[in-house]
């Protein structure tokens, strides 16, 4: 019987968004996450020049858990993302979520945070997070820590809620009504479209009631590593800066939206 988007399976799609990922993406990983037999993957290929495409391709051969989603040309992250959770979403998941294919969050992190939105039905949004507590390895640059802080704190004044860490790769969503209007267009921000998400799913309009922010839990990740090799270089890192601006005036125009 085929899924529809009415009849939402026990079933967690993750999207796995991959530019020039053949050095950091690790199949050991990609079975780890699939020998769950809730788990499905959506690995997007976004346009990448090295041998990418191929690897996504085999590993999808290998196992019946994974699909690829193969963008031609490349549109970064944000749109890489949007498209793969649109399809996963389309496809009857009943939990969407998404993490960086350098697996800075672990694969049992991963799991866990699923786990946890699936066994909570009081529970919308799921956001891995890295704080720096006592027995969890969250290995962070004190730089970034700190460029960290500053963003979170102009994050929260747009979104209006006290958010901790938007910027952490691993988020998990229940896929309702409210997730697929939020997905429907393309973010107007390209390096902060994880605020952008959130603010639309908190912001309502498109005909939907805005989401409860107590249905949005924050979770210290226990292990979290800086992965070499980051695409985001300290450039795009002003830019997340700026896209907050970009970001509150697009959200007046999504409140107010029919
Ligand atoms: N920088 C960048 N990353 C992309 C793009 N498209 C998809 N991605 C993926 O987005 C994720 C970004 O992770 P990473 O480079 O480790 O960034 P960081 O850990 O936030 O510094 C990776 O899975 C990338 O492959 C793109 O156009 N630019
Ligand atoms: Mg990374």
């Amino acid at each position: 019987m085929s899924r529809s988007v009415d009849d939402p399976v026990d079933e967690t799609t993750l999207v796995i968004p991959c530019f020039n990922e053949v050095e950091r993406l690790h199949r050991s990983d990609i079975a780890a996450l699939v020998a769950n037999p809730r788990m499905r993957l959506l690995l997007v290929n976004d346009g990448s020049t090295d041998a990418t495409l191929t690897l996504l391709h085999d590993l999808a051969k290998e196992h019946a858990g994974v699909e690829v989603l193969d963008l031609v040309t490349n549109r970064g992250k944000a749109e890489a993302v949007r498209v793969g959770m649109q399809q996963a979403a389309a496809r009857g998941s009943a939990v969407v979520g998404y993490c960086d294919a350098d697996m800075a969050t672990p694969v049992g992190e991963l799991l866990r945070l699923d786990d946890l939105l699936q066994h909570n039905p009081s529970l919308d949004v799921l956001l891995a997070t890295r704080v720096a507590l006592l027995g969890h390895q969250v290995d962070r640059s004190i730089a970034r820590h700190y460029f960290g802080r500053l963003f979170a704190t102009a994050s929260s004044a747009v979104l209006h809620i006290r958010v901790y860490d938007t910027q952490c790769g691993a988020k998990f969503f229940r896929s309702t009504a409210a997730l697929r209007s939020a997905i429907s267009e393309p973010f107007n921000s390209r390096w902060a479209f994880d605020v952008e998400l959130l603010g639309r799913l908190l912001a309502g309009g498109r005909g939907q009631e805005p989401i409860n922010p107590g249905s949005i839990l924050e979770v210290p990740l226990k292990v979290w590593t800086d992965v070499a090799g980051s695409k985001l270089t300290p450039m795009a890192s002003l830019r997340a800066g700026a896209d907050l601006f970009v970001i509150w005036r697009a959200l007046e125009r999504w409140r107010t939206s029919r």
